[in-house]
């Protein structure tokens, strides 16, 4: 049985079945697959929509190997300018709920696409970076990572054996790591629950993790302001901005005596 709820700010009841807030309260490994979507009230630019980044980029000239290799100056301008973004930005009420979730759930994992390190900065800790980092350069020639907490001041930055260094992120028709590949796998075949947040969900093989949970017997729950290829086969679709909807959803699954029984050592709200 699938649903679908439209709800605004205003509307913090959520009219769920008990059986499935059960389920939720209930469940003991529980993981989040986020995208650009749940960065967006932070003030980072989606890809896809409107005034999405892919509308005024060509992603062949800038997320690419062959766009680096043709112009690495170009990606790297394009690169230092989301770094001065993200930098400036500060973690929303979406990804502080997925961390107090973090804290409230003994098994519990975030599986993003996004490479803005807003996660780790709203405080979670167990985090799988499909996409890789914005925050980690890596030597074209030895491979050797480097990470940063600042916008790279020189571009193309250089690794100290005179190579270039790159954006350590996955680029199109680049493979995802073999590890970050099975440990995503890994979380989302022993999810109980698996939120999807803010992602269109069609850029692979990351669309491809809530469909594993799914036929592992777990509970698909969206959040998004619209429908995306995941409403189709989700148990909850809740629809609105994360920053929203995420908090209140949350607190409704928390504020309960089943909840509490189950989690009896976080701290009552
Ligand atoms: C690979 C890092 C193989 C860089 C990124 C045809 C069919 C299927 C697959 C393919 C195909 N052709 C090619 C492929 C493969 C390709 C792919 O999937 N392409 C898609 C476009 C069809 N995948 C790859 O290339 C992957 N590699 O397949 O390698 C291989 C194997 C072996 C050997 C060699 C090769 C690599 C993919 C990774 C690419 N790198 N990012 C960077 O970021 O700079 S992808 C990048 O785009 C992001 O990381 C993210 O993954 C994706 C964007 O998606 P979203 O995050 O979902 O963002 P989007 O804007 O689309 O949607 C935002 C959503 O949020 C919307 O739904 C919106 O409604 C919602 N929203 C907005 N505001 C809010 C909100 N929701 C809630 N609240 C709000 N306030």
């Amino acid at each position: 049985m699938r649903l679908i709820m439209h709800l605004r700010a205003r509307d913090r009841v959520f009219d769920v079945p008990d059986e499935l807030l059960d389920r939720v309260r209930k469940a003991s490994s529980m993981s989040v697959l986020t995208g650009a979507g749940v960065s967006a009230e932070s003030g980072i630019p989606t890809f896809r929509g409107a005034g999405g980044i892919w509308e005024k980029y060509d992603y062949r000239k800038l997320a690419t190997a062959e766009g680096f290799r043709e112009d690495p100056r170009l990606v790297w301008e394009w690169y230092q300018l989301r770094q001065i973004e993200m930098k400036k930005a500060q973690p929303n009420p979406a990804h502080r709920t997925i961390s107090e979730m973090e804290q409230s759930v003994s098994d519990f994992s975030v599986l993003t696409q996004n490479i803005d390190g807003m996660h780790r900065r709203a405080g979670n800790k167990r985090i799988v970076e499909l996409h890789g980092s914005i925050w980690r350069m890596r030597c074209i020639r030895d491979n050797t990572v480097f990470e940063i907490d600042d916008p790279v001041a020189e571009i193309p930055p250089l690794c100290q054996c005179g190579s270039v260094l790159r954006p350590d992120v996955v680029w199109f028709g680049e493979p995802l790591s073999p590890h970050v590949v099975d440990e995503a796998s890994r979380v989302a075949g022993a999810s109980d629950v698996m939120f999807v947040v803010g992602t269109s969900a069609i850029v692979y093989p990351a669309a491809a993790l809530p469909i594993i949970t799914k036929n592992s017997g777990g509970l698909v729950i969206e959040v998004n302001v619209e429908p995306t290829d995941v409403s189709s086969y989700a148990d909850l679709s809740l629809f609105g901005p994360a920053g929203d909807i995420l908090p209140a959803f949350w607190n409704t699954i928390v504020r309960s005596e089943s909840f509490m029984k189950e989690h009896p050592f976080i701290p009552k709200r």
